[in-house]
């Protein structure tokens, strides 16, 4: 790699396949932190960007894609603060405008300006119409987006800026349902990249029994592996399984890693009444609220968007005490297509990692 060009895989054209091709290598200024990508994870958001149509989404191309990145600080702008050069470090994703309330907050996931950089199509964050980190090398506004790893592989640190961190804090928006009664259970709705992990999130951090569906067998295997009490695939009757796993009582909180029509469905029927439902995937389902309706009384809805800075650090420490284990299946940066097919088919098994070659 000659020293002033560097690899990237770029969204050239909406609706086009991504191009591993020479770019111009990123110079810090101000707080800038330059990243050597050591890994970057591949998520189903990808290919929602991929197959966008044109002005389908807030952002411009060309733009780099991986928004779930980790690497070691290689330089710094004459501002910059936060890790020093050397450091292994994971990459915030959600990039706010960082000074307003939520962003002050470390919750840029939530940043109060978002529809005016939306409107200003800035992106909202790497590989989301800004440069990515399926790369050899990530630009990053500010140090204040970087979190240190200490001595975790970076294959295991890149999926947890992102899988990990929504998951965890999907989690994180239910608690108030879990209490600590040891007999109440929670049903995880899809255990891929982010349901995995959801379910040792869940074991390491509440009294719950997990309660697992899929609609593959060796999905529900990785569950249980991920410490799962008890999984079922997804069937006319999966509901009524699953009622009769809580003691007729239902799930007092349902983690929907799919969002589809069917698995909104089964969540609506799981769910206890005064109960959490968390829609984190964005499958196209539609829940129609409404009194009365088909929700138990005294559900709560969310839509939980990713996660906080603070919220990542505690994902980091987790996975370094050995509490979160993602399961990675790597690939060579230069076979990004294959992944991708891979991701498109559902034969992923956990989390598909990018890894420089
Ligand atoms: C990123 C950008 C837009 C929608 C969803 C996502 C998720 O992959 C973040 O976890
Ligand atoms: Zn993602
Ligand atoms: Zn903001």
């Amino acid at each position: 790699m000659s020293t002033d060009r560097t690899r990237a895989l770029r969204l050239t054209r909406w609706g086009g396949p991504p191009v591993l091709t020479q770019v111009p290598r990123p110079i810090p200024s101000g707080e800038e932190v330059l990243i050597q990508v050591e890994a970057a994870g591949l998520c189903r958001s990808d290919l929602h960007v991929m197959d966008a149509a044109p002005g389908g989404l807030p952002y411009r191309v060309p733009f780099s894609l991986g928004h779930e990145v980790a690497g070691r600080v290689l330089e710094r702008g004459p501002q910059a603060a936060g890790p020093e050069v050397g450091e292994s470090v994971v990459v915030y994703g959600p990039w706010g405008c960082g000074s307003c309330a939520r962003c002050a907050a470390g919750a840029e996931n939530y940043c109060d300006r978002r529809a005016v950089l939306d409107a200003g199509r800035v992106g909202t964050g790497a590989g989301l119409g800004r440069d990515g980190g399926m790369a050899d090398l990530l630009l990053v506004p500010s140090g204040r987006l970087l979190v240190p790893v200490g001595d975790l592989a970076a294959v295991q640190a890149a999926p947890l800026s992102d899988a990990g961190l929504t998951a965890y804090h999907a989690v994180a928006t239910v608690r108030r349902s879990l209490g600590d009664d040891a007999s109440a259970s929670v049903v995880v709705i899809g255990v891929g990249g982010l349901g995995h992990l959801a379910v040792q999130i869940l074991r390491a951090t509440t009294a719950v029994r997990v309660l697992t569906v899929d609609v593959r067998e060796e999905a529900l295997a990785l569950a249980e592996e991920c410490g799962a009490h008890f999984g079922t695939l997804l069937r006319p009757d999966t509901a009524g399984v699953l009622r009769s796993r809580t003691g007729g009582v239902g799930a007092v909180a349902v983690l929907d890693f799919v969002g589809s029509h069917s698995s909104l469905e089964l969540a609506v029927a799981v769910l206890r009444a005064g109960g959490d439902l968390a829609v984190v995937g964005s499958g196209g389902g539609e829940l129609t609220v409404r009194k009365p309706g088909a929700l138990p009384a005294g559900t709560r809805v969310s839509l939980p968007f990713w996660g906080t800075v603070p919220e990542l650090r505690r994902v980091v420490a987790l996975a370094r005490e050995g509490a979160l284990r993602v399961e990675v299946e790597r690939f060579a940066l230069s076979s990004a297509p294959e992944a991708i097919t891979r991701l498109r088919s559902g034969t992923v098994r956990g989390r598909a990692v990018l890894v420089p070659d």
